[in-house]
């Protein structure tokens, strides 16, 4: 049974996560299985793709698989992660990704939801960045996803806290460019959708590539890539990261000594 299901009606691509009894969660295959539909969909000229969750989803990813995440010693989001592929993935599209959601998300399907570039979201969806809660040290590209979208102290707070952000705030911080009852989220995503067909795919494609260099062209100099990279390397081998997994995978909330 696909992890994924694909439909592609008068441009309109939609993609749907359908793995309730992991809650959506992004491992190796579902991913692998989205990466290729997305290619599809490029393949079929789609002009605009839609990525939701399966009906009645209460959530809507549960992020990245914590049963794949490395053991400790080797960098949990590095450049060929299959989570950190499928955000390149979204973001080397040409056509514009809806993110379509209802239900929670969670670590690096928050990333997921932002690195779309539309969100619309029902009052149940709710986003909760979960490294600090795992020992994870996020990745630059992401954080810098994230100033992006939320700012810096908000972006801070999302990822110190480890809390959830609700529907209502998520759409006052800009996370959600439209709140909406979830009996019409479907209609109004579709909506928005046909209206993103009826413009030049060229302009579109052109524009969403320049959204992208400019939103990224922050000067990083190799000492102060060097200098991340060796903060995380300290977190990734720590008994933390260890600890963070573990605690998941033994269903306990987790203790950490900051070793
Ligand atoms: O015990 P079984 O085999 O039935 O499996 C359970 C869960 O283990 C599994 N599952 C997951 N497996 C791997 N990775 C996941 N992210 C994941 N989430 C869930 O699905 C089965 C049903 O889960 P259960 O019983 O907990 O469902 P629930 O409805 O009571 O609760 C739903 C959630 C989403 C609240 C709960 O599953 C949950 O808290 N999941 C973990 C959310 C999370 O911490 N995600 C972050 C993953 S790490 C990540 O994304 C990045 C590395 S980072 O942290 O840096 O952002």
């Amino acid at each position: 049974m696909p992890f994924i299901q694909t439909r592609l009606e008068n441009h309109i691509g939609t993609i749907t996560m359908n793995h309730p009894e992991h809650r959506n969660a992004l491992s190796e295959v579902l991913i692998a299985e989205m990466i290729e539909a997305f290619e599809a969909m490029k393949e079929q000229k789609a002009r605009v793709i839609v990525l939701r969750a399966h009906a009645g989803a209460k959530v809507w990813s549960s992020g990245h698989d914590v049963k794949e995440l490395p053991t400790p010693g080797r960098d949990p989001l590095g450049y060929e992660d299959s989570l950190v592929r499928v955000l390149r993935t979204v973001q080397y599209l040409t056509m514009p990704v809806i993110a379509m959601i209802g239900g929670s998300v969670w670590g690096g399907a928050c990333d997921l939801a932002f690195t779309c570039d539309i969100l619309i979201g029902s009052p149940d969806a709710e986003f909760t960045m979960t490294p600090a809660k795992l020992g994870v040290p996020y990745n630059p590209s992401g954080l810098l996803r994230f100033m992006n979208v939320l700012g810096l102290n908000s972006a801070k707070e999302m990822f110190f806290t480890a809390q959830p952000v609700q529907a209502e705030r998520a759409h006052l911080q800009g996370i959600l460019n439209h709140l909406v009852p979830a009996a019409s989220l479907e209609t109004f995503t579709y909506e928005l959708a046909r209206n993103i067909t009826c413009n030049s795919p060229l302009s579109i494609a052109a524009m969403k590539e320049s959204f992208r260099l400019l939103a990224n062209a922050s000067p990083l100099t190799p000492n102060m890539f060097e200098r991340i990279q060796g903060l995380r390397r300290k977190v990734y081998d720590s008994g933390d990261y260890r600890e963070g997994i573990q605690s998941f995978l033994e269903k306990r909330p987790p203790v950490f000594n900051g070793e």
